[in-house]
């Protein structure tokens, strides 16, 4: 296992919509085994292969206190329950520090494949709701601050480019 690079705005790879597993196998493993580690090391609730750069449609979580409860979903599926929405202050591994209300659906449907290959249905509710769906984003190039007004938006990236730009001199 090993911590990989997260991608920050404006890396345009975060743009990419992100393509299907085909079959979960060990190489698919590795990389979720990777995804959760990197999002621990980072102190995330969830991840998106496409934040370490790998176009595909795989997404971790752990929502738990401890932090010893990560999920896997591949190729997941969401649909809204009702239209009934909720705001909540976002945050992203991808633009960090920045933070900023979106509004979405409270109640998801969610099916995915799991750490095994095996197909699930799950009914989201509440930061789950919130985080599966973020992550979903990520799987179509879409991030939280594209929500948000130009304004926010463009000093939100300047923003992170200034941090990471600091952090890479300090290191
Ligand atoms: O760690 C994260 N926290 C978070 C807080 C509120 C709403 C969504 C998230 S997801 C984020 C990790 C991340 O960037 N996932 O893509
Ligand atoms: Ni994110």
């Amino acid at each position: 296992m090993s911590i990989r690079t997260i991608l920050t705005v404006p890396d345009p790879r975060l743009k990419l919509a992100s393509k299907p597993v085909e079959r979960v196998d060990d190489d698919v493993r590795a990389l979720m085994d990777d995804m959760v580690e990197t999002m621990y090391a980072a102190d995330g609730i969830g991840l998106a292969a496409i934040q370490i750069g790998v176009p595909k449609r795989v997404i971790v979580m752990d929502l738990s206190d401890l932090r010893d409860e990560p999920r896997y979903f591949v190729n997941p599926v969401i649909t809204p329950l009702t239209e009934e929405v909720r705001p909540y202050s976002e945050g992203c591994l991808s633009v960090p520090e920045i933070y900023d209300e979106v509004e979405r659906p409270v109640r998801v449907k969610v099916n995915y494949l799991d750490y095994d290959g095996e197909p699930r249905e799950e009914i989201a509710e509440d930061l789950y709701a919130v985080c599966i769906q973020h992550e979903m984003d990520h799987l179509e190039g879409v991030v939280f601050i594209d929500y948000l007004s130009r304004l926010k938006r463009d000093r939100a990236v300047r923003r992170v480019q200034k941090l990471v730009k600091t952090k890479g001199e300090a290191a």
